[in-house]
């Protein structure tokens, strides 16, 4: 086989794509990346131990926090980069360990071969990255749970790195992390320890998404009811597509007064609803749909696109050039924008730049969408909320948060969206809601039917929704509420983002459009009976039971 990765909800045939990704990753980028990951589990092995001695470094936590989240789905795809990063870490390992050899002499780390193995050359790395595939791993069921954790860490690591973007750092979450990678290389480890570890990993997760909403908030305030301008003007424009507010907020500083609009695309289309934002005039709206319609939508926008995050799709020679990458984000001849050095911004000077000499963009669509509907806006409208519950207005919740796919079977989402009754509210996060957030789904007493608390990361709003409701309702159990959970998935952020639910101990959620190619059997049949997990059936199947 020449290579293997089941990591996201495109997987060929749900088991496993083994000549080309679905996403169009190659198989030369598909080993590297595991030889990534390889990577920072030996550099872990090191730097736990130094963590427990007080003697973090920031620079480990953050190398290893762009080794996980360059191997998201749809964030780099360029081999180069991870050869030069591969490289750095097989440095940084070997001063870890002298390092800790002079602290504490007497700790011993496993002479593993994620702790000693070597390479120089870029054929020496090809090799070894033949032997560290997720196949490595022989037994189905092991396999199976080590990489859910490493998928919910990937997740992790994406939130972690834009909460670091904004200088707001929880040491317990590195620690997390860097203990867990380490761990993934223990063999002795059992599945119910691997199970366990699971669940810790989706409280670290609620930790993690904290940590992002308290950097997003703590940095551009609340979001607020917003409605967000889906049309165009006249003036050239740069999209700005990802998760990450720091690259946004210093590309509007820098573009502003240059003649040149900004506009959201995909994930980012949740910027609009911050306040801090709203000043800058310059900063128009949302373009487009999600991620995977940008073929064509960036092709239409004629301006240049920054991508600060997953998801990127492998770009069409026609507009090749006018792709920006940044963070963990690459792709082998798109442009590449550098992280700050010493806290100075980052230099957008080439992509306004560019902007200017690109003709405006041509119109998909007119007309405004409801934005800003995250914990703080939903809790000031409890009483509102909590009335029309009481009066039976509302009769119950649909949270429908997660990531927006290709596959045909997603049209279940607008389906289902549609043949919600009336008196039922959708609570949704992530690019997910582009399925139904542009259907005229209508309002209960002023309130809209599609709320929509943000990004995926913005999942955090969704739980603190439910547990304010949970004690405005005063029940002992967040599953007494009117709240049904009918989750889309897609890539590794939507894992941690479920692996937290579950560790809330929220039951009954519906995952689709199918349940994950990296579940054994095994595995699967424990989650579904331990959490009442459930794959999606018919829209009326699932209707019925959810309203039950
Ligand atoms: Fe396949 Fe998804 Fe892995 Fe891409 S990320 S190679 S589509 S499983
Ligand atoms: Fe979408 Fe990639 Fe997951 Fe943040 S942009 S939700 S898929």
């Amino acid at each position: 086989m020449s290579m293997f990765c089941y990591q996201c909800q495109e997987t060929v045939s749900n088991t496993g794509c083994t000549r080309i990704g679905v996403c169009g990753k190659k198989e030369d980028v598909a080993k590297i990346q595991d030889l990534m990951i390889h990577t920072i589990k030996g550099i872990s092995l090191y730097s736990r131990e130094l963590n427990k001695l007080g003697k973090r470094s920031l620079e480990v936590d953050h190398y290893i926090l762009y080794g996980l989240f360059a191997t998201i789905t749809n964030a780099n795809f360029d081999k180069e980069v991870f050869i030069e990063k591969i490289r750095q870490g097989l440095k940084m390992r070997e001063n870890l360990k002298q390092q800790l050899a002079q602290e504490a002499p007497e700790v011993k780390v496993p002479e593993l071969d994620e702790a000693v193995w070597f390479a120089d050359t870029i054929e020496e790395m090809e090799s070894k990255a033949e032997t560290v595939g997720v196949l490595a791993e022989k037994n189905e069921d092991i396999r199976s749970l080590k990489e859910m954790i490493t998928y919910g860490l990937k997740g992790m690591s994406a939130y972690t790195h834009h909460a670091n973007n904004l200088a707001f750092e929880d040491p317990a979450v590195h620690d997390f992390i860097q203990d867990t990678l380490a761990k993934l290389t223990d063999d002795s480890l059992t599945a119910d320890d691997l199970v366990a570890l699971t669940l810790e990993t989706g409280s670290m997760g609620v930790q993690a998404m904290k940590l992002l909403d308290d950097a997003n908030t703590g940095s551009y305030g609340h979001p607020e009811m917003t409605k967000v301008n889906i049309g165009v003007r006249n003036n050239p424009g740069i999209l700005i597509s990802g998760h990450d507010l720091k690259d946004l907020e210093e590309l509007l500083v820098q573009s502003k007064d240059s003649g040149v609009d900004v506009y959201t695309h995909s994930e980012m289309l949740p910027a609009n609803s911050y306040p801090a934002f709203k000043k800058y005039n310059h900063f128009v709206g949302n373009y487009g749909g999600s991620w995977w319609h940008q073929n064509v939508e960036f092709e239409k926008f004629n301006g240049p696109v920054l991508l600060t995050s997953n998801c990127l799709v492998p770009p069409r020679d026609s507009y090749k050039d006018k792709i920006y990458n940044t963070n963990a984000v690459g792709f082998p001849g798109c442009q590449f924008i550098p992280d700050r050095v010493n806290g100075q911004p980052k230099d957008f000077s080439a992509i306004i730049e560019h902007a200017k000499k690109c003709d405006p963009p041509e119109a998909l669509e007119s007309g405004e969408i409801y934005g800003g509907f995250a914990h703080n806006q939903v809790i000031s409208l409890a009483d509102k909320v909590i009335e029309a519950v009481k009066s039976g207005a509302i009769k119950r919740f649909f949270v429908m948060g997660g990531c927006d796919a290709r596959q045909n079977e997603r049209s279940y989402y607008t389906d289902f969206a549609k043949a919600l009754p009336e008196d039922t509210v959708i609570l949704t996060a992530g690019c997910a809601k582009y399925r139904y957030n542009k259907l005229d789904l209508g309002d209960i007493g002023g309130i809209p039917r599609v709320l929509d608390a943000g990004q995926c990361n913005d999942s955090y709003s969704l739980v603190q929704i439910a547990l304010a409701l949970k004690d405005a309702f005063e029940l002992e159990d967040v599953n007494d509420l009117p709240i049904s959970y009918n989750i889309a998935w897609y890539e590794q952020k939507a894992v941690l983002v479920l692996l937290a639910l579950l560790s809330l101990g929220i039951k009954n959620i519906h995952i689709g459009p199918t349940l994950p190619g990296f579940l054994s059997p095994n595995v699967a049949q424990v989650i579904v009976d331990k959490f009442d997990l459930a794959p999606i059936g018919t829209v009326e199947e699932d209707l019925k039971a959810f309203m039950q």
